[in-house]
């Protein structure tokens, strides 16, 4: 008996007792992740698709009212969607099954603005359906975007839609099997045909969509759903602040629960925030979200898509890439082929982990205790890391190589399930006995990589210098990734000379201007040269060392600007309209108070071309300052051949220009001109600051 009561505590103990490591495990600091937020971090890369009523409209927003006639892709395959995404190596798609427009990719028992009333599989098609086959079929996750601002939809603006709305939530969230992320757009509230009415209507985000209850059903019919909101109600994750692919080198996953959300805060995240809201970049393959011929040439380059990865993924942000379906219903080849490029040099760079064979050693071991000793940082487990003691707040993990080694990139992982901790951090290299810093940084969280020129070392020593509570380091990984070389970047100035610049230095550069793609036996690019007129500028950046090449850079430009004049100022910075710099920008209206400065909209903008063009377009890029004012939204666009009697040549909306203030292309009827004016009859922020990077015409 006695014997058996010995066994049997010995049993109880042995099931009880904490192990010595769980013992002095580190307890969590500050907010940590959900498992639903866990699981998504985990994810790291994925994709966005926007295809929409407007692909077949070349425009970024539709207005709610076109003819769903119009939507009618002949080879619309999903199965390619997800190949491409997979082939990219991202985990999961993200659809716009309803963007502003209203027009829904599912046939909605709800509403006639959908897929059931088209062409396209004589209205029997539920593309929702097929995206949701398909990602199953390549082990991809679903993701849906549905716009809470719905252009078409009579009642918008009324109680009736959150019904509406909600009935549409239900039908995305119980037929489509499991959504890893639902996507709920900022942008709310406008000018749209509402069911035939046109008008304006203005609604509240915080309360018209009653958020509370809204995430309520979502999550009682996905409870392993990350809610993303911009505009509304606080979700899971966070919106970073811009569209252009970055966030903050210093990024803490927190915010506050409550309060508002300014734009640092997105961008930089809250160091003291009392929530885990951790932030998702979005940005596009392209300038524009949706499908348009026009930008087929503008597809991120390698090198852009690498620094993407860089500012997203490695600044403990995921990654949301888009691709515009086009108007066939498939991802466009010179799309996929990037998207596989950035593929291959992701594996290039980070496929031999150089700290994998390194002996591991600490300023530091919590409690001596082997469970969290600096090899957990290197041994390719997620789920262990090597701790300080309690209270330590400095201390330094280092690598020997046992031999020289060369790399150029450092990732540092945080064990986030316990907290973010990491302040700020440093990364050196021991070459020929001296130790020389590579790279001081901040924050380092679910992951952070840090770039620097390749060295070749014995030893590296990361040393936190400044943390919330004691560090926890789930990973420390270096690479040597191979050069990419940044193809040239091209422009004309304002007396029509080109001028081609390459970043790095110490490249050759080629150049063609027939059409042909340029290579080593084209001219080589000696200094800015005199152009007239249309031109094709081609350009390729060699580096004589390596022998490698970059991919080629592209510009085409319309007639020369040297005969050009601004009308009616005198102001010396309206030249900046047309110096064919984008980063020169000129103000005019009541906010910036120029000479000219007390204009109230509708503000004009008057260029004297200097002769007779056959017009048949203009383009327009808004200030590229980050604190993006004076955004022309709605504009006229008037054409004269004396400067006195003018007739209006085209008028509209630059849908998205907030978010994204890329060059905004109009083409109308040609038309013989002399003068243009372009007038801005509202701007983004509702003020009469009217703003201008470039402007520039399309001739036939
Ligand atoms: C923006 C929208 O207005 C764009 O059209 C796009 O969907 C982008 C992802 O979000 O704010």
């Amino acid at each position: 008996m006695i014997r058996k009561l010995f066994y049997l505590f010995v049993w109880f103990y042995g099931m009880t007792a904490p192990c010595p490591a769980q013992q002095n495990a580190p307890r969590p600091f500050g907010p940590v992740p959900s498992e639903n937020q866990m699981r998504w971090q985990e994810m790291e890369y994925y994709a966005f698709l926007h295809f929409s009523i407007n692909t077949f409209t070349d425009q970024e927003w539709g207005s709610g009212g076109d003819d769903v006639r119009i939507f009618n892709p002949d080879s619309l395959d999903c199965r390619q969607w997800a190949r491409v995404c997979k082939g990219a190596g991202m985990k999961g798609i993200i659809l716009t099954v309803k963007h502003h427009s209203g027009f829904c990719l599912w046939p909605s028992k709800y509403t006639e603005y959908s897929v059931k009333n088209t062409a396209w599989k004589n209205g029997k098609g539920d593309i929702v359906r097929e995206l949701a086959d398909a990602c199953k079929e390549y082990g991809l996750k679903l993701g849906i975007y549905l716009s809470p601002w719905d252009r078409n939809y009579a009642g918008y603006g009324r109680p009736e839609y959150i019904t509406y709305f909600r009935n549409q939530l239900r039908e995305l969230l119980t037929h489509y099997g499991d959504i890893f992320e639902i996507w709920f757009d900022g942008a709310n509230g406008g000018s749209g045909y509402y069911g035939g009415a046109n008008e304006t209507r203005k609604i509240d985000p915080k309360t018209y969509y009653d958020w509370k209850n809204t995430y309520q059903l979502i999550r009682s019919l996905q409870p392993k759903i990350v809610i993303w909101n911009d505009g509304g109600d606080r979700g899971d994750l966070r919106w970073v602040g811009t569209e252009a692919g970055n966030v903050g080198e210093t990024n803490w996953s927190l915010l506050n629960d409550t309060g508002e959300v300014t734009w640092p805060m997105l961008h930089y995240g809250l160091e003291n925030g009392n929530a885990w809201v951790p932030g998702e970049v979005n940005t596009s393959i392209r300038p524009g979200w949706f499908y348009h011929t026009y930008e087929d040439s503008k597809v991120k380059n390698l090198p852009q898509l690498m620094d993407l990865y860089y500012n997203s993924s490695g600044r403990n942000a995921t990654l949301l890439l888009n691709f515009p379906i086009d108007r066939h219903g498939l991802i466009h080849p010179n799309d996929s082929l990037a998207a596989l490029q950035l593929a291959r040099a992701v594996k290039d760079a980070f496929s031999v982990n150089l700290a994998a064979g390194a002996r591991a050693t600490a300023s530091n071991v919590r409690g001596n205790a082997k469970a969290f000793a600096p090899d957990k940082a290197t041994d390719g487990q997620k789920d262990s890391y090597w701790a300080t003691d309690d209270g330590v707040t400095q201390a330094s993990i280092t690598l020997d190589f046992g031999k020289p080694t060369t790399f150029n990139r450092v990732m540092a992982q945080e064990y986030i399930r316990l907290g973010q901790r990491v302040r700020t951090f440093r990364v050196e290299a021991l070459t020929d006995g001296q130790w020389k810093e590579l790279a001081m940084a901040t924050t380092i969280g679910y992951k952070r990589m840090l770039l620097f020129p390749t060295v070749t070392a014995t030893q590296l020593r990361l040393t936190i210098t400044d943390a919330k509570a004691c560090p926890l380091i789930s990973n420390l990984a270096v690479y040597y990734a191979p050069l990419i070389l940044t193809p040239p970047l091209i422009s004309r100035n304002r007396s029509g000379e080109i001028n081609i610049l390459e970043e790095g230095g110490g490249s050759d550069i080629y150049y063609t201007l027939d059409g042909t793609p340029p290579t080593g036996r084209s001219p080589k690019y000696s200094g800015p040269f005199p152009t007239d007129g249309r031109v094709l500028v081609q350009a390729v950046a060699f580096d004589p060392s390596s022998g490698k090449s970059s991919a080629v850079s592209r510009e085409e430009f319309d007639i020369s600007h040297s005969k050009w004049k601004i009308i009616g100022t005198d102001d010396q910075h309206a030249g900046n309209t047309i110096d064919g710099n984008p980063n020169s920008a000129w103000h005019q209206g009541a906010e910036k108070k120029t000479p000219t400065g007390e204009k109230k909209m509708p503000i004009d903008l008057e260029l004297d071309l200097g002769e007779m063009v056959n017009l048949s377009g203009f383009r327009y890029l808004p200030d590229q300052d980050w604190r993006h004012t004076g955004l022309i939204a709605v504009y006229q666009l008037f054409v004269s051949s004396d400067g006195r009697r003018w007739q209006m040549a085209d008028d509209g909306e630059f849908p998205n220009i907030n978010n994204n203030p890329l060059w905004q292309i109009r083409k109308f009827s040609p038309v013989q001109a002399r003068y243009i004016k372009l007038r801005a009859l509202r701007n983004t922020r509702g003020n009469d600051d009217a703003g201008y990077a470039e402007l520039d015409v399309i001739t036939e």
